[in-house]
Parts: structure tokens; C-alpha cells; sequence
């Protein structure tokens, strides 16, 4: 399955990292792609989408 989310709160490299690094720990075997500009972090995955949703705000950061 392939989500598009926007995360809003990211604004560097660092929260890039987190991204990818929560995303990953619900699913290892998923590719992440964050585009930093637009905020937009691009996954393929099999975990369900309010899963990956509430990992990323469990980190800290805004899914809007
Ligand atoms: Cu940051």
C-alpha cells in the first residue's frame, strides 16, 4: 500500500531521520521517501496507515 502523508513539523534533516526511523521500527521491509520542502514523506508499506500515522506523532511530528 502506498501512503503520501504531509508532515509539517518536519524542518531538517534530523526530523527526516526520526521519520524514516519510526516508519521503519512499524515496518522494516518499507521505503520511505521524505521530500523536506514540501513536507510530503512518500511509503510503501504493508502496516496500516494509522499505525504508521500515530508512530510518527508518537515522535513528535504533525501528520496533517
Ligand atoms: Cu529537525
Amino acid at each position: 500500500m502506498k501512503l503520501e502523508l504531509t508532515v509539517s513539523s518536519m524542518v531538517c534533516e534530523g526530523c527526516e531521520e526520526t521519520v524514516k526511523k519510526v516508519v521503519k521500527a512499524k515496518d522494516s521491509q518499507a521505503d520511505v521517501v521524505v521530500d523536506l520542502a514540501s513536507k510530503k514523506v512518500t511509503i510503501e508499506t504493508t502496516a496500516p496507515e494509522n499505525e504508521i500515522k500515530e508512530a510518527i506523532v508518537a515522535a513528535g511530528h504533525t501528520v496533517d
